[in-house]
C-alpha cells in the first residue's frame, strides 16, 4: 500500500479541531481525495461527522470514571494515557482503509496529548515521516497581542513535543470582523508589528530578549485565515499539505 498522510489537528479545547475535521473532510470528498478520520478522543460527546476509526470503541470517558472511580479532570488523563497503550491497535485499523489521508481528531484538552506520552507514542506508532500538524489558534483567545504570543508559545511546544511539521490556522474567522482577522494574521508575519502592539497593551510585558528568540527561532508563521462555517482557508490547509510532503506538487495528480 501507498504510504498515508496523517494530519493531526491540534489545538486548545473548544477551539475548533473537531468541526475543522468535518469541514476539511467534506472538502477532501468534494475533490474525491480517499481519506477517513480518526477520533481520538474519549469524551467527544456528538460528533459532527461519522468516525472510520474511534477511540470509543475501545473506551469513553464515563466508562473510565465508572471503572477506575474518578472524576471527568481525572478520567481525562487516564484516556489520554489509555489512547497512548492502543496506537498499534489503531493503526492496525487504519491500515484495513486503503486511504492517502487520515485525518486525526485529538482529544479536547491539547496538553493531555502534546504534554504527556500517548502523543508522542501515537505519532511514531502511525509514522513520524507522513505526519503533519494543523494547529488551530483559538479566534477569541488570538485577538489580543498576549493571549497570541501565550498561543505561539503553545504552538511552539507541540512542535517541539511531537517534531512534527505545522500549518498554522487562526479557526473560526467567520466570528471575527475582517479588521480583527487581518491584524492576527500581521502579527503572525510580523513579529515586530506584534511586539510593538504587545508593549501597548496594559500591564503585559515580554522581555525583548525572549521575544526576539521566539522570532529568531522560526516559529512565528503566517497563519491561514480558516472557517468551518463559511469552508474559508480548505484550499490554503490543502496547498499547505501539498508544500509540506512534495513541495507544492498536486497530491490529485501523485495519488490520481
Ligand atoms: N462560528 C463558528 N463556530 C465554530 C467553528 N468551528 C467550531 N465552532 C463551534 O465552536 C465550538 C467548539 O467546536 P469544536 O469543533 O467542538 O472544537 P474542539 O476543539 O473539537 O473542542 P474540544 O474537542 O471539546 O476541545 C462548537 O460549538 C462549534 O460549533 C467555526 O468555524 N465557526
Ligand atoms: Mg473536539
Amino acid at each position: 500500500m501507498e504510504e498515508q498522510i496523517f494530519v493531526y489537528f491540534i489545538g486548545t479545547a473548544g477551539s475548533g479541531k473537531t468541526h475543522l475535521t468535518k469541514a476539511f473532510s467534506d472538502y477532501l470528498e468534494f475533490k474525491k481525495i480517499g481519506h477517513i478520520i480518526v477520533n481520538l478522543d474519549p469524551g467527544a460527546d456528538e460528533l459532527p461527522y461519522e468516525p472510520d476509526v474511534d477511540v470509543r470503541e475501545r473506551f469513553t470517558l464515563e466508562g473510565i470514571m465508572e471503572k477506575y472511580k474518578v472524576g471527568p479532570n481525572g478520567a481525562q488523563i487516564i484516556g489520554a494515557d489509555l489512547v497512548g497503550t492502543i496506537a498499534d491497535d489503531l493503526k492496525d485499523d487504519i491500515e484495513l482503509y486503503d486511504a492517502k489521508i487520515v485525518l486525526v481528531d485529538t482529544p479536547g484538552q491539547m496538553e493531555l496529548f502534546t504534554l504527556r506520552r500517548s502523543g508522542e507514542v501515537i505519532v511514531r506508532s502511525f509514522g513520524r515521516e507522513n505526519g503533519v500538524v494543523v494547529f488551530l489558534f483559538d479566534p477569541i483567545v488570538s485577538k489580543t497581542p498576549s493571549g497570541f504570543v501565550s498561543l505561539v508559545f503553545m504552538a511552539s511546544s507541540s512542535i517541539f513535543r511531537l517534531n512534527l511539521p505545522q500549518i498554522p490556522v487562526l479557526s473560526k474567522v467567520d466570528v471575527l470582523e475582517e479588521r480583527e482577522v487581518e491584524t492576527i494574521v500581521r502579527w503572525s508575519s510580523d513579529p515586530e508589528e506584534l511586539y510593538s502592539d504587545l508593549t501597548l497593551e496594559s500591564d503585559k510585558t515580554l522581555s525583548l530578549e525572549l521575544f526576539l528568540m521566539l522570532k529568531d527561532s522560526g516559529l512565528f508563521r503566517p497563519l491561514i485565515p480558516v472557517s468551518a462555517v463559511t469552508g474559508q482557508g480548505m484550499d490554503d490547509i490543502y496547498d499547505g499539505i501539498q508544500e509540506v510532503f512534495y513541495g507544492g506538487e498536486d497530491l490529485e495528480r501523485i495519488f490520481g
